[in-house]
């Protein structure tokens, strides 16, 4: 018989409307004939075009695409996690570059930032001219932000910041780097454009996930920004936390790309691979392993849409955005991994785009909240008490 695509299986186009569809087969062309091609050089060289690409995301209207206004596209959370589904399904790294721009360094200004700062920086964010990056981590502070020790003294009306940032995502490519510091009131957030004295972003090298993106230590030494630096409307770590929600929720659809991306690869191989003279894909075997991840696959899509609906309601709770983290990179993980048993010693390579997700999703379960962090989240929803200390 003719098989049927993962799409028609759950009929989740069902789910959205004609704009949806057709941003998610924008994105999708895009993707496919700009990134789709180079991906596999620039992961092995972990050199990424990122100031070309973030100008082309930019013409693309995926950049800040779900903030109102200055320069941005303004369209719903739902395409925004579709569109995040499309670049994950490239590479987790090409979605992060989105993310951090878009829902972290765009999202903290655009939410909690003065008219100026929306002014100055958000039109050329939303158009790829400025890169922007969020950092909150430190080398000894990651899953527990709140214990930071960047700080920001005051000097008269001006600021000085000091302290270290660590796996900060766009740091060296960054124009702007939104910096979250421990003050007398709290913590707070900078808008500190990178030239200034003080600051620098060395690039950290030798990942062996997420090649294709940039990630960098931010070192900030007697940085004097001005009193209008401050992010007025963010005030202690609910400001940056409040952020991580809008990133997270990208990744929850993102994840999904990365799974049907290792999940179509597996399928086309099985059914041209033969063993033992017959196609992998006629082994039961390989069909119980294709139909648990196709379950698990359209599971998370199904939640991802939910999510979205209840975001664009205005209703999204931050742990249900946990759920959603926690299972669909969980899930996600666990299908490229399958993918790569089906594709045997192909799988290893970069010929493929399998082991590439596996090992980006890595970071994708590390970041923006373990796995373990989300699990604590709504452990402490479901139980009222808070496991973290
Ligand atoms: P806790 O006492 O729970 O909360 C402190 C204040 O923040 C509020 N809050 C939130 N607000 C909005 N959204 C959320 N998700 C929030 N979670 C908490 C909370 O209501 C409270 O407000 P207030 O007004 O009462 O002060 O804080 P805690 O210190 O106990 O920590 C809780 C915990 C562990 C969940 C939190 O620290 C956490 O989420 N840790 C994980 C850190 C993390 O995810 N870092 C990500 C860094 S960015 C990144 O990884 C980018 S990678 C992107 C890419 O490349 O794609
Ligand atoms: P730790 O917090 O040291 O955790 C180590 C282990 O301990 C984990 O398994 C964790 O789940 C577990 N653990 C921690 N606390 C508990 C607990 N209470 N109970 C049980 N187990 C616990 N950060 C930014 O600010 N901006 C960025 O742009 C950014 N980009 C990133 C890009 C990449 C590629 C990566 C890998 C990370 C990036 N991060 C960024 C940092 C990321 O958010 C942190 O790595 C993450 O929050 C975890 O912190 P950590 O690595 O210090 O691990």
């Amino acid at each position: 018989t003719t098989p049927q695509s993962l799409s028609e299986l759950f009929a989740i186009d069902t789910l959205l409307d004609a704009e949806e569809i057709a941003i998610r087969d924008t994105v999708r062309k895009m993707v496919d004939d700009r990134i789709r091609p180079h991906i596999g050089e620039w992961f092995e060289a972990a050199a990424l075009p990122a100031r070309e690409l973030a100008k082309e995301l930019g013409a693309l209207g995926v950049l800040g695409m779900h903030l109102e206004g200055y320069g941005c596209a303004g369209m719903s959370a739902t395409a925004y996690g579709l569109a995040c589904q499309e670049l994950e399904a490239v590479d987790s790294g090409i979605r992060s570059l989105v993310s951090v721009q878009g829902s972290l360094a765009m999202f903290a200004i655009h939410h909690n930032g003065s008219e100026e700062q929306k002014e100055e920086w958000l039109p050329r964010m939303a158009a790829g001219e400025a890169i922007g990056c969020f950092g909150l981590t430190e080398p000894d502070f990651g899953s527990n932000p709140g214990g930071m020790r960047t700080n920001a003294k005051r000097d008269g009306d001006d600021w000085i910041l000091n302290g270290t940032k660590m796996w900060i995502t766009n740091g060296s490519i960054a124009d702007v780097a939104v910096v979250w510091a421990r003050t007398e009131d709290g913590v707070r957030g900078f808008v500190v454009p990178t030239d200034t004295p003080g600051f620098s972003a060395p690039e950290i090298k030798n990942k062996m996930s997420l090649r294709a993106s940039v990630t960098s230590e931010l070192v900030l030494e007697d940085v004097r920004l001005p009193a209008s630096a401050m992010l007025p409307k963010a005030r202690g770590l609910s400001g940056p936390l409040g952020c991580l929600n809008e990133a997270r929720f990208g990744i929850i659809f993102g994840a999904m790309g990365a799974a049907r991306d290792c999940l179509e690869t597996a399928i086309s191989y099985a059914r041209d691979r033969k063993v033992f003279d017959k196609s992998l894909a006629a082994y039961q075997i390989t069909q119980a392993k294709i139909a648990d991840m196709a379950v698990e696959l359209g599971k998370g899509q199904l939640l991802a849409i939910h999510l979205g609906r209840l975001k664009d309601a205005g209703t999204v709770r931050p742990e249900q955005v946990s759920t959603g983290k926690l299972n669909n990179v969980r899930e996600a993980i666990k299908i490229a991994r399958e993918c790569r048993t089906i594709l045997g010693a192909n799988g290893i390579t970069l010929e493929y785009p399998v082991i590439r997700h596996a090992n980006n999703l890595e970071s994708v379960l590390t970041y923006e909240g373990t796995s373990e962090v989300h699990q604590l989240v709504i452990g402490r929803a479901l139980t009222g008490e808070e496991a973290f200390r």
